[in-house]
């Protein structure tokens, strides 16, 4: 047996950052032996958002340590230093390679046996392979993935060495999307292939999916929609043009591919209970297992705001706040927020910025989707404000907002919070010169 701590955080991503944060507040550090984070990156935790942002920049790229967590909250920004002067440990450029839930131990791989009290499972999610789907050539010298600090720094190489040229995006969601932006921004031209009728099918209607594609096409994005890659044309160990599955063959110096993300739970098959493809925790985050709290994109929680249906969220706000609520519900067992069993009172809420457009999303996309707002392209400097409630029972269950102050953002999450009622979110939007688009 190596080393054992009271509380490990295994996963050194976004939920852990935010998770070592909560810890430091309410113990005003860790003891010696007491905290430890385990992670098979070789970097602090930092906001995986600014991955497929600011860090693909042209100029003024973001760089670490600007980027480690707790930014993206406005809190302090968690550098390596600051784990050391509370003393937590990081166990950095290290995988847990199997867990043992009723031994209480995880052996790493560097065959360290390190042993726990309390484990938070904070492994976040994997992209999704292409060979997966039957398609080979993610090992191409100009495939590019990007999950991690790695990945982009890979990116980052390849788009400078494609200035000018081709770029295959594969998938249309939130990869998809933000890094055909930056492909662009970087002056690099790109077409975009993915199987649906429209670009962020998880969310977008297709009305607020059509002003993001012509508006991407008016910077020079094709989109191939409808259809899939077939196979990847490969010489010299790189990547020379997609075959679709109709036959097409687009040429590529780079293809960039977004195709959905797994979590993370494989250490735990048979172990812990799971559900929606993460570990199944309660109100609490803590898993069929008491010893064992899952957070961040492995965790499905029971959410309060959908009567307790369980979900699974991979973006960064549910992240940030299923690590803050675990630690709570750990460090106060009876604090009043920690009942057990009780469904979380999380607000979903996710957000993009691609180009000049930034949306905010809050809620629940089942139901009805009503249309406000002007969805026309906005005129040069002009900025897009749009944006849909989605109703059932005459009630708001979500919103989504386009180019939203943070006050109409403000507002927007509020209503799907209290439920408010259509017509009352309707004479709000009215107030502020959003009404209502026709629908067709
Ligand atoms: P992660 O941040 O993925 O962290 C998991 C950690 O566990 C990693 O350090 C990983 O290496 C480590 N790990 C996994 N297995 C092991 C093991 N066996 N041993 C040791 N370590 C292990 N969300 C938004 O809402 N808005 C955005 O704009 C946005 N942009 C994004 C951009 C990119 C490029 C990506 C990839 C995601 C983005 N997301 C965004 C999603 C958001 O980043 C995730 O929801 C969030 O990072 C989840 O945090 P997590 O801690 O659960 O997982
Ligand atoms: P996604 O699920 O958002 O999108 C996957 C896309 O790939 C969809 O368009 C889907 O139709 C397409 N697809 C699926 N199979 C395909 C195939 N065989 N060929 C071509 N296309 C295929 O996943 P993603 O965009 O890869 O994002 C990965 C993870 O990163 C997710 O967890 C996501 O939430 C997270 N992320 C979030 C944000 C944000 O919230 N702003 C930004 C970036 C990444
Ligand atoms: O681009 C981003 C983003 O979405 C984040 O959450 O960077 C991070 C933080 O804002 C980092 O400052």
């Amino acid at each position: 047996m190596g080393r054992a701590f009271a509380y490990v955080i295994l996963g050194g991503g976004v939920a852990a950052g935010y998770a070592a944060l909560e810890f430091a507040r309410r113990r005003a550090g860790a003891s010696p032996g007491e905290l430890c984070i385990i992670s098979d990156e070789a970097v602090a935790p930092y906001e995986r958002p600014a991955l497929s942002k600011a860090y693909l920049l042209p100029q003024g790229a973001a760089r670490l340590p600007a980027f480690h967590t707790c930014a993206g909250a406005n809190d302090e920004v968690l550098t390596e230093q600051w784990y050391k002067d509370h003393g937590i440990e990081l166990v950095l450029a290290t995988r847990v390679i199997s867990a043992d839930v009723r031994r209480k131990t995880l052996l790493t791989d560097s065959g360290e046996t390190i042993g726990y009290k309390t484990l938070i499972v904070a492994t976040g999610a994997r992209a999704s392979e292409l060979e997966e789907f039957g398609v080979r050539g993610s090992d191409a010298a100009n495939v590019c993935y990007l999950r991690s600090l790695e990945d982009a720094d890979r990116m980052v190489g390849v788009m400078r060495s494609c200035h000018g040229g081709n770029a295959v995006v594969i998938g249309g969601g939130y990869i998809g999307m933000e890094c055909a932006a930056a492909l662009v921004a970087n002056e690099v031209k790109v077409t975009m292939v993915f199987p649906g009728k429209h670009c962020v099918g998880r969310l977008f209607t297709p009305k607020i999916a059509e002003f993001y594609e012509k508006y991407y096409a008016a910077k020079g994005v094709v989109f191939v929609k409808g259809t899939a890659v077939k196979s990847l044309e490969v010489s010299d160990g790189k990547v020379a043009a997609a075959i679709l599955r109709d036959g097409r063959r687009l040429p590529a110096d780079m293809v960039v591919v977004g195709i959905g993300a797994r979590a993370n739970t494989g250490l735990f098959d048979g172990q812990l209970a799971v559900e929606r493809g993460g570990i199944k925790v309660n109100g609490r985050m803590q898993t069929s297992d008491s010893a064992v709290y899952a957070v961040g994109d492995v965790a499905a929680f029971p959410v309060a705001l959908l009567g307790g249906a369980v979900r699974r969220f991979e973006h960064v706000d549910c992240a940030r706040r299923t690590a803050r609520r675990a630690i709570e519900a750990i460090l106060e067992p009876s604090g009043g927020a920690a009942e057990e069993g009780k469904a979380f009172g999380y607000l979903p809420y996710f957000y993009s910025r691609v180009f000049a457009l930034s949306w905010q999303f809050y809620g629940d996309n089942a139901g009805e989707a009503v249309h406000f707002g002007d969805f026309s392209p906005p005129g040069a400097g002009g900025k897009a404000k749009f944006g849909a409630c989605w109703v059932s029972g005459g009630r708001v269950a979500g919103a989504f907002i386009e180019g939203g102050s943070r006050e109409e953002n403000e507002a927007m999450a509020s209503a799907v919070r209290s439920r408010a009622a259509i017509a009352d979110v309707a004479a709000e939007l009215g107030s502020r010169g959003l009404g209502f688009a026709d629908e067709e």
